[in-house]
């Protein structure tokens, strides 16, 4: 299989976490593509040109990262990203779903930031990072932070709290979510974060 991915991209993140917690690294084979270059790798892949994007050994390709992690756990079953618990499953895709579109949100303030200064939104800028602010308020007591197994709302949490770290630093996420910030450090210790940490 070959997985197309950025270094710097929290949504391929999520998958190559996923792939290491899983032990999967020798099935899986990376290449590094610039999304924004229109490679014609990752064309072939993704059409929609973003990473992730997985294509199988069959050919199919996969894009987006939940749809490829869902297709993860369904062909290597070992090692579940979900609980077993339909209740607490519904409970981590809740805080999983919260967890992605905190990385959209963090992702529309580096692409705004790239924009020149006039043609910026102020106030959308303001409302996505208010938005980022309460979503780690709620995350605080939504998801149980446990040092247990790294399912998949350990996954998005941790990929999207480091984004913000690494894109968005001014962002005071911690003020909000101290629990987090405690979890956070020993979630970036995990052998799976350190390898999918991006590049300094
Ligand atoms: N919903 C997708 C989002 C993927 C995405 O936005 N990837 C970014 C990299 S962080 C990308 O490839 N952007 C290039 C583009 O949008 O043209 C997912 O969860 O995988």
């Amino acid at each position: 299989m070959q997985l197309y991915i950025s270094l710097t991209s929290p949504f391929a993140r999520k998958v190559r976490v996923a792939v290491a917690e899983k032990g999967l690294g020798d099935r899986i084979a990376e290449h590094v593509v610039d999304p924004w270059n229109d490679d014609p790798a990752l064309a072939a892949a993704n059409p929609l040109m973003q990473v992730p994007a997985l294509t199988l050994d069959e050919g199919l390709a996969l894009t987006d990262s939940d749809t490829i992690l869902g297709w993860l756990d369904r062909a290597f079953p070992k090692t579940p990203l979900w609980p077993h618990d339909p209740a607490a499953r519904t409970r981590a895709e809740a805080v999983a779903a919260l967890a992605q579109t905190m990385i959209e949100y963090t992702v529309f303030l580096v692409l705004e930031g790239r924009r020149p200064e006039p043609s910026r939104s102020s106030v959308m800028i303001e409302r996505r990072t208010q938005a980022l602010l309460r979503g780690a308020q709620a995350l605080e007591t939504r998801f149980h932070a446990s040092k247990g197994p790294f399912n998949l709302d350990s996954i998005g949490v941790a990929c999207a709290l480091a984004y913000m770290d690494f894109r968005q630093p001014q962002i005071d996420w911690r003020a909000k979510a101290p629990g987090l910030g405690a979890w956070m450090l020993w979630a970036a210790e995990r052998p799976s974060m350190r390898q999918t940490a991006p590049p300094a």
